[in-house]
């Protein structure tokens, strides 16, 4: 009866696995993983080596259990060129690296769709930047991290037409249609992102990317495929050769041309959101320009690898020296030689041109090729010891690798299809190490089925021997695609506890309940409002007409680690809001019939959390019930009406 299973795949967990895994109630897991959600537009964090879900990051998607994208002052942050744009497709995770080591202060993660990069505060584990990319669509080749994150870089996977030309036949592909990257500079104390400049590129699809680091830090590696440019049909037009790109970018360089004002500022719109920690308001500007630095005008800034055959993974080893071209469609992996690279430059060794970018010969650059590793390669990452860890689509298996003599070494199966794989710091200069995690595309007969759907899942594999081992399966949010894992010291030492009400600049804080009260102006409503276990102040309103937009600006007055008090009103068509201690939130509510309305705290938060509620009476919107409001007393008091203060 096991016969319509691929594989054993319980027999492959040997004896000790569950207590590898096992993390005693009150216990802290050794590292945290953050793992993107692919479809699902958030960032979820787990503990390893247990696999235990901590939290659900809101990034590019609207979240009503939080309020993210609903809450006033979340809304701005969802903004871009489009309108406010409530999902997206989060694929790759880059953490922040200071001389190529974690540093533990940033999560960057990419918006593949409407293309978008943002940065999560790990101290808080709140989304607070989000920068659009002009001139990309299709945001796939990023973020990806510099040795000191002094830019994350972005490339765009759809070849688009660039500038005013915009509505072009599509079959103009060819002559019309161009690529970008994008360095978009972190600051060193604020994180906060800019864009310094784009390098327009031949109009093919850039796949994924690594940076180099130590000897090849300057540098930047892209996998391209479709050098057929195709414009439809690609999965046999983008497949005719047999060879496509590794692009590989002098980022130094780059940096010099910029200075030195051989960029041209181009048009653009593109949104730039950033949430202010002491307002706790995101404010989004749109911005007008961009630099665009053209290879033709800067020599010696970016080459072409030929490499085996549609590359889709293209990843540096800690060393920097080598660099890895997955081609899904390649019967080898390909390793490139950093120092054989700068030799071949040096030497002109080049094989002709590729719209006029010199294109460097494929065995002059190579170190040697991995021989008959399995079948579809997509990513790898690298332990401490000199091995490489491939992932294989199609022969679903991970295969280790030595680095330097590229022979195989070992080879399990994942269940079932895998796509990326990680390494704890496995992209950084100094991996962790322990564990490889797989995250799977197809689990089938992996867990209790759940009607056509299917969760998607991680397993864990102990790599402290020589044979990998299956330890542990666990179940994941959305696709996950790219994750990282960073040892939890590097981050659980800063984690935010609570927002200092002192510091609390939203300009709708009530800072007391002495200050909570309730405005008219014109058909708005703003209910400064405070919540404390276990009342709101205050929760008795009357004067609301039909008509009236009621602003709820809730401010939590707790100063205690994990009491969030929640907020929401019946008929209200968005979300609650999760108001954590110290912080001010706001909830748009437009009543659409004359009654009574319950509010409550969502959030269980004492023994009395069921008593923390209240009325709101609408009226119609002729009456003449005036505005009061009150906590504790049975006849409300007379508010301030700022419509009649002129
Ligand atoms: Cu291979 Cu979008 Cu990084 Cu997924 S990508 S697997
Ligand atoms: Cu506050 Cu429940």
């Amino acid at each position: 009866m096991q016969g319509c299973k691929p594989k054993g795949s319980q027999s492959v967990v040997s004896g000790n696995a569950a207590s590898k895994v096992y993390v005693a109630p009150g216990k802290y897991d050794e590292f945290y993983n953050f793992v993107s959600g692919g479809f699902s537009g958030q960032m979820s964090v787990y503990g390893l080596p247990s696999g235990r879900l901590f939290r659900v990051i809101p990034v590019f998607s609207v979240d009503p259990e939080k309020g993210w994208g609903y809450s006033e002052e979340s809304k701005p942050m969802l903004n871009t060129s489009h309108g406010f744009v409530p999902w997206d497709d989060l694929h790759h995770i880059a953490l922040s690296v200071t001389n190529g080591e974690h540093d533990g202060r940033w999560a960057f993660g990419n918006a593949n769709n409407t293309p978008r990069i943002a940065r999560i505060d790990l101290k808080t584990f709140r989304t607070a930047e989000i920068i659009e990319i002009p001139n990309s669509a299709g945001n796939h080749s990023s973020p990806f991290i510099t040795e000191n994150s002094e830019y994350v870089v972005a490339g765009t996977r759809f070849s688009v037409p660039i500038g005013d030309k915009q509505d072009v036949p599509i079959e103009t592909y060819k002559e019309n249609f161009k690529g970008t990257v994008s360095f978009i500079g972190v600051d060193k104390t604020s994180g906060k992102m800019n864009i310094a400049f784009q390098i327009l590129t031949p109009g093919v699809n850039y796949d994924l990317a690594r940076a180099g680091k130590g000897k090849s830090a300057g540098w930047m590696f892209f996998s391209c495929y479709n050098s057929e440019k195709a414009n439809t049909l690609l999965e046999v037009n983008a497949s005719q050769k047999d060879k496509d790109f590794i692009m590989a970018v002098n980022w130094k360089k780059a940096e010099e041309y910029a200075k030195a004002g051989k960029g041209v500022k181009k048009a653009v719109k593109y949104a730039h959101n950033v949430y202010d920690e002491s307002t706790h308001t995101a404010i989004s500007t749109m911005e007008n320009e961009v630099l665009v630095l053209d290879p033709k005008d800067c020599p010696d800034m970016v080459y072409y690898m030929p490499c085996p055959k549609s590359p889709h993974g293209c990843d540096t080893d800690p060393t920097g020296e080598y660099i890895v071209g997955s081609g899904k469609l390649a019967a080898v992996i390909p390793v490139f030689s950093f120092t054989k690279i700068q030799e071949a430059i040096a030497q002109k060794n080049f094989d002709g041109d590729f719209d006029g970018i010199p294109v460097l010969k494929y065995e002059a650059v190579l170190h040697g090729e991995v021989q008959k590793p399995g079948l579809g390669p997509l990513h790898t990452e690298f332990d401490a010891n000199g091995n490489a860890y491939t992932s294989f689509f199609v022969s679903s298996e991970i295969v280790k690798w030595n680095i330097k003599d590229l022979k195989v070494v070992d080879r399990v199966p994942t269940y079932y299809s895998i796509g990326h794989l990680c390494v704890p710091g496995g992209p950084t200069k100094k991996p962790h190490g322990k564990y490889v995690i797989a995250y799977n595309k197809i689990t089938k007969d992996r867990y209790l089925p759940t009607g056509p759907e299917l969760t998607q899942s991680a397993q864990l594999y102990d790599i402290s021997g020589e044979k990998m081992k299956l330890l542990l399966d666990f179940p994941t949010i959305g696709e996950p695609h790219y994750a990282e894992a960073i040892p939890a010291e590097l981050i659980m030492k800063n984690s935010t506890k609570i927002y200092k009400i002192e510091e609390n600049k939203n300009p709708y804080a009530a800072l007391g309940d002495n200050n909570a009260r309730v405005e008219r102006k014109g058909n708005e409503i703003h209910v400064y409002m405070t919540s404390i276990r276990s009342h709101f102040t205050p929760d008795n309103i009357e004067g609301v007409k039909l008509g009236d937009i009621v602003y709820f600006h809730v401010t939590n007055l707790e100063q205690d680690w994990d009491v969030p008090h929640g907020f929401a009103v019946k008929g209200a068509n968005n979300a609650e809001l999760l108001i954590m201690p110290g912080e001010t939130q706001t909830l748009a509510w437009k009543p659409e019939k004359v009654g009574i309305y319950p509010m409550y705290c969502t959030d269980f938060c004492s023994a009395l959390h069921q008593e923390m509620q209240g009325y709101v009476r609408v009226s119609p919107a002729g009456s003449n019930v005036p505005l009061t409001f009150s906590t504790g007393k049975t006849a409300p008091t007379a508010p301030k009406d700022t419509t009649q203060k002129k």
